[in-house]
Formats: C-alpha cells, structure tokens, sequence
C-alpha cells in the first residue's frame, strides 16, 4: 500500500491517493468523518477551526460503501478557500502582493523552507508546511484504522503531558497479568467472556479521553492541562507535550528483523516523527531503559495453555527485533510548542536582513489533542501495510482468511 497527499493551508481542497487497499472492505463518509471531527477538537485551537467542519468526499474506489480494489481518491475541503481565492489562485492573476510573509517563525519550515526552494514569499513555504496537511493523513489512516478493525486491532491514542503538567493514563485501564483478550483460541469461551470486559474496559477508556477537552483520561490533569493553556495563551505564548498511541489485538510476527527497513520499530517511529512537531519518539520504557540494568529492562517470558506465549511486564512496548512479539503496542511522542507565538521571537527580515521580529499568524495556542489523533492515523497506516505483507491478498475475505491461518499455526 502506498499514499499521497497534496494540498495547501488555504488551496480550494486537500487531497490523497491510497493504492494497494483489498476490495471488499466496508468504508463510508461517516467512519472517515468521525476521526476528522476528533482531530479538529482539543482545548487550546486557533480560530481556523472554527472556520473549518472538515468532511471527506471519496472520489474514486469506493463503490455502494464497499472499496472496488481501486485506487481510493479523497478530498476534504477548506472553507477558508473562500477568504483566500484571489490570493491562492493557481492562475497569472493571482494576488502575490497581498498577505506576504518575510519574517521567518523560529521552530517552523519558514526560514529552511525559503532557502530551499528560493521563495520570497513566505507563504509558499507556509501554506504546505501548515499542520493543516494533517486532515488528509487524518482521512488516510481513518482508512487504515477500518482495515484494522476488520483484523481485530484496537487503536487508542490520549495527551499523556502539556507543558509541565503529566498525567497518569493508565489509571482504571491495564491489562490485567496474563490477559491477552485478543489472540485466542476460536470457540474457547473463557477467551471470548476475556475479550468481552477487555473491550468494555477499552470503550470506557476511549470514553474518557473524549470527554477531556484535552483528550487526556486522567480528569484532574486534564483541568491542570486547560489552565496551562489558558496561562500561555494570556502570555502570548504556546505550549507542546506529550500524546501516547497504543495498539492491542497484533499478533506477534508483524515487522521483520532481517533488514533494516522492515524493522517495524523504525517504521513506526518514522511516521510519528513525521507528525509536524514531533522531535522525539519511543517505545515501551524508552529513554527509561537507559537508566536500568538488563536484569530490569526486559521481558521474562512465560506460557499458559490457551493464553499461549505472554510477558508480565511490558517495557518492549510490544516490539522485539523490530517485530511485534504479541504484546500491546506502546507508542509515545513529544510534540515541540506551536511556533507562532502571540509575543514573537527574534528574526531577520528576509529582504533587508535586519533584525525584526517574526511574523504572527493566526495559530493554535496547543495542539497535542489533535497531534495525538493524528499520530494514531500514522501508527494505522504503518500497522495496515503490516498487517497486509503477512496476510495479502487482493479482497478482504482472502486477508482475513490468510490471517485466521496465521493464527491457527501460531498455536501449534
Ligand atoms: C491547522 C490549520 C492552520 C493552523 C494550524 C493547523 O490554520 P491557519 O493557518 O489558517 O490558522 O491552525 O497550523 C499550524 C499550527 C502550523 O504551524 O502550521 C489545522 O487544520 O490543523
């Protein structure tokens, strides 16, 4: 599977190409609209978002609710479009003297961007780099998240930290010891009754998260998260954190040691790190490893009849080798503070090179709560082209059939 986007902050309409995706799958407007309208949301988004309702329209491989095994063209539209036609039109006549930018924001493409590609306008270099790009990735993981479902994968993302204010997610949500609700044998009803409170536990958690205004499980920091933001944005400034994604339901046998690009570790930390913001990305315990000794920093591992091979600890975050070992996936990335500040930094005016102070433009105070669904749309991309190497096929019955065959042979 392979995707493209295309699209500007302020251009008529964001744009994708999916390739690759089975026929079959069931997939609507709706589904894919849910996810947009979380993205949107958060505690601390500028006023574009009170501009944009960011609905998908398929334009190609989907047929009756079904995809055809074509390739799936999509479009959100922008609104703001409307305020910005002259502007952004793609003919002669467009307006290139109105709106320019020439004073670079410390932390975003501007000033890289510029030198790269030669422009004089900041705008060029803006207009891409916007996170607004993000609906279109939104869209195409909303896409990959209902091939997972069809697969049994559980995805669930939250703002585990804003600024200085850090929350404790797991409170009322792990997994108990032993507990592997999904990889089970078929017909086993111990196993079934398992996955039934397991996915219960799961849907209050999910319900949490959509309840905080800062998408965070944990009420008491989420009050703390809403008065940080509250405070930057009185200070003219922005705020960044940290959002966690994790997965459930993977079977082990996902990812590859064998070469260095199929290491699904790699994978996934590219696609998080290419979330805009993202400077830091890791896995189980991550940057804690460092600190412990081997005795302390791995997994023992035990068997039970049904259950199969399972760990009591987690610090792998579910991934050895590069390959998923069965255990949940565990995801973490820092996202860095929105670079438009209301109190600007240092800059240079790109023509005279004096010293002035960079540009100010309409932004977010704090968007980890939407980073965080956008990263849960980048951990399913990657998780779907996963899923579809070790069970390929060209309709979803042949997947899942390949998949129930994986499984079979796994408890052998
Ligand atoms: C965004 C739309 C943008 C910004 C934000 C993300 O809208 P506008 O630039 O018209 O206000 O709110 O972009 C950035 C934070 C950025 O640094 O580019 C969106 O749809 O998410």
């Amino acid at each position: 599977m392979r995707f493209l986007t295309a699209g500007e902050s302020h251009g008529p309409v964001l744009t994708a190409i999916i390739e690759g995706l089975p026929a079959g799958l069931l997939l609507t407007e709706e589904y894919v609209n849910e996810h947009l309208r979380r993205r949107q949301g958060g505690y601390g988004r500028g006023g574009r978002m009170k501009i944009e309702t960011d609905q998908v329209r398929f334009l190609a491989g989907v047929r009756g609710g079904f995809t055809t095994g074509a390739p799936v063209a999509l479009a959100v539209e922008n609104k703001d479009w409307e305020n910005w036609r002259e502007i952004m039109a793609p003919g002669p006549g467009a307006r290139l003297d109105l709106r320019t930018l020439t004073r670079p924001r410390p932390g975003h493409a501007d000033l890289a961007g510029a030198l790269k590609y030669g422009h004089k306008d900041i705008r060029n270099v803006l207009e891409r780099a916007s996170a607004r790009e993000t609906a279109a990735r939104v869209a195409v993981g909303a896409v990959a998240r209902r091939l997972l479902e069809e697969l049994e994968v559980e995805i669930a993302a939250c703002v585990v930290q804003i600024g200085p204010v850090a929350a404790d997610v797991s409170a009322g949500f792990s997994l108990e010891e032993g507990e592997r609700p999904f990889l089970i044998s078929p017909g086993d009803p111990v196993a079934a009754k398992q996955k039934e409170r397991f996915l219960k536990k799961l849907r209050a958690w999910r319900q949490a998260i959509a309840r905080s205004p800062v998408y965070c499980p944990d009420p008491a920091a989420g009050e703390k998260m809403v008065r940080e933001i509250d405070r930057a944005r009185e200070n003219g400034d922005t705020l960044g954190g940290i959002f966690e994604v994790r997965v459930y339901g993977l079977p082990p046998g996902l990812g590859s040691y064998v070469h260095w690009d199929r290491r699904l570790d790699g994978r996934l930390a590219a696609a998080l790190m290419a979330v805009p913001g993202v400077k830091g990305v890791e896995i189980g315990a991550g940057f804690a490893l460092a600190a412990l000794p081997g005795s302390a920093a791995h997994d023992e591992i035990y068997h039970a009849p049904g259950s199969g091979f399972y760990r009591r600890t987690n610090r792998a975050g579910g991934l050895e080798g590069g390959v998923t070992n069965g255990e949940p996936l565990l995801l973490r990335a820092v996202m860095k503070p929105i670079p438009t500040l209301g109190r600007p930094l240092a800059s240079v005016d790109l023509p005279t090179k004096e010293p002035a102070p960079a540009s100010v433009e309409r932004s977010d105070v704090c968007a980890v709560p939407a980073a965080s669904v956008v990263g849960e749309a980048a951990v399913a991309w990657v998780l779907a082209e996963a899923c579809l190497e070790k069970y390929g096929g060209d309709t979803l019955a042949e997947v899942t059939r390949a998949r129930s065959a994986y499984l079979r042979a796994l408890q052998g």
